[in-house]
């Protein structure tokens, strides 16, 4: 089925929809390839972590998207699906969730949805093979010890997978012009740093080689998370990040 300008391939059960458009890219499959399905037995989140959800209560999907950027512009391509996410969830709900640094949409800081973009630079003409999948909780809130929400319990909406699946497509097809040119990048940056509620609260930032503590002041022109840190500001490219409570 071909829809703004995405070509959506479903499946009842698959080990994890970002794996399988991985595996499709290496094969040459076209930029908008989209995988959705209604189970993944290896859902996966950032640094082999998993992602659960049982059958039908979220909606799963991934979309692959050829575009010029550079491994460290993975975020990017991650904020383009996480703003879609959140308009589609605004059109769909009537409330808008919030975005936490680097890759969650939350409702009140309850994890709602979770995006893991992944890059395979093997292409024959250099263009990288980027893939964004995103699991929106729909009627089950996450594993209990995460504390996360879903739609249902905290809007009292009962969304339609398939028209969120439309919405969040809608909402993608313009971002991902902008991900191609710089001057869209600009503007995606700017809109997420609208949207982050991580700016402006007291954060713990887990990274590779360690972990700090600041206050998140905002974004670098490359879309970067600036901690303001005893040590001066830091720019953090990757990592976790924990909200604390105002000193
Ligand atoms: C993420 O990783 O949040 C990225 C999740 C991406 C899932 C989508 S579903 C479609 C596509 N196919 C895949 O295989 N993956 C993508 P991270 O920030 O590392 O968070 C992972 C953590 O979130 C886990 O360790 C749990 O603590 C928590 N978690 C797992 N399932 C959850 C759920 N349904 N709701 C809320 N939190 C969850």
């Amino acid at each position: 089925m071909t829809h703004h300008h995405f070509d959506i391939q479903r499946f009842d059960v698959i080990d994890s929809t970002n794996t399988y458009l991985l595996d499709q890219a290496r094969s040459g499959a076209p930029s908008r390839l989209v995988a959705v399905a209604d189970h993944q037995t290896a859902g996966r989140g950032r640094l082999d972590r998993r992602w659960e959800s049982p059958a039908g209560a979220a909606l799963l999907m991934s979309v692959l998207l050829r575009v010029p950027l550079e491994p460290g512009q993975l975020h990017l391509a991650t904020a383009a699906v996480a703003l879609a996410a959140v308009a589609a969830v605004d059109q769909s709900c009537g409330l808008a969730p919030d975005l936490k640094w680097p890759n969650d949409l939350v409702i009140e800081d309850a994890k709602v949805a979770g995006i893991l973009a992944e890059i395979d630079l093997s292409a024959a003409d250099g263009v990288p093979a980027i893939v964004v999948g995103i699991g929106i909780n729909l009627t089950w809130p996450g594993p209990p010890e995460v504390g996360g929400t879903c739609l249902l319990d905290a809007t009292g909406v009962t969304v339609e997978r398939d028209v969120l699946l439309d919405l969040v497509l809608s909402e993608l097809a313009g971002r991902v012009d902008q991900l191609g040119e710089s001057e869209g990048r600009a503007v995606l940056i700017s809109e997420l740093s609208e949207r982050l509620v991580t700016i402006g609260r007291r954060v713990r930032v887990m990274m590779a080689d360690g972990e700090v503590e600041g206050h998140a002041v905002g974004l670098s022109p490359e879309g970067h998370l600036l901690v303001d840190t005893e040590n001066g500001i830091l720019e953090v490219a990757a990592g976790d990040v924990i909200h604390l409570r105002p000193a």
